[in-house]
């Protein structure tokens, strides 16, 4: 069931604009970053409850995707993470194909070691923001619905 509500853009031009460009081409526009590519995560706003729409790095491994609070290694997380945390039913598009997914926030250990060296082996930065920061780099997974 798509996230139904009123979209409200993000204040990073740059990631606004990419987010929308690739929504309304689906995924044929705006699809990498420095030759990468994104995935556009719709998601419900903690405390706006607006729909609000965040690239993140394409992280992939049988139908499951893992997303990376990174912030490029600020030291705050992003205003997404508590979206997810508090409003884990997210949809994700990937290319033209648009789902339904719950995010789950990873805590240390196996799991999270596993999708993490997935996210290095798609953007080896995230080490570097990691090494930024000193708050532990969140990782979520997002598993489809049905
Ligand atoms: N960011 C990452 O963290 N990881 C990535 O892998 C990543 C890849 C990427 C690829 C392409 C691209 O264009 C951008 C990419 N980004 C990546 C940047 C990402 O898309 C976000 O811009 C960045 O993570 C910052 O996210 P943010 O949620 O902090 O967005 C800021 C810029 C923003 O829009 N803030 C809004 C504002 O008004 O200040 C609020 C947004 C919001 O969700 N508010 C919530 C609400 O209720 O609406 C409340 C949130 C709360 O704190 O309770």
């Amino acid at each position: 069931m798509p996230l139904e509500g009123e979209y409200e853009p993000g204040v990073a031009e740059w990631a606004r604009s990419q987010a929308e460009k690739f929504e309304a081409s689906k995924g044929a526009e705006a699809g990498e970053l420095q030759g990468t590519p994104i995935v556009v995560v719709t998601n419900r706003g903690a405390k706006t409850g607006k729909l609000r729409k965040t690239p993140v790095m394409r992280v992939e491994h049988d139908g499951e995707y893992a997303v990376i609070a990174s912030k490029g290694g600020a030291p705050e997380n992003p205003a997404w993470y508590a979206n997810l945390k508090k409003n884990p039913h997210v949809e994700l598009q990937d290319g033209a194909v648009r789902l339904d997914y719950t995010a789950r926030e990873l805590e240390p250990g196996a799991e999270r070691d596993a999708w993490w060296a997935r996210a290095l082996e798609v953007w080896p930065a995230y080490d570097v923001y990691q090494q930024h920061t000193l708050r532990l780099i969140p990782v979520f997974v997002l598993t489809p619905i049905g």
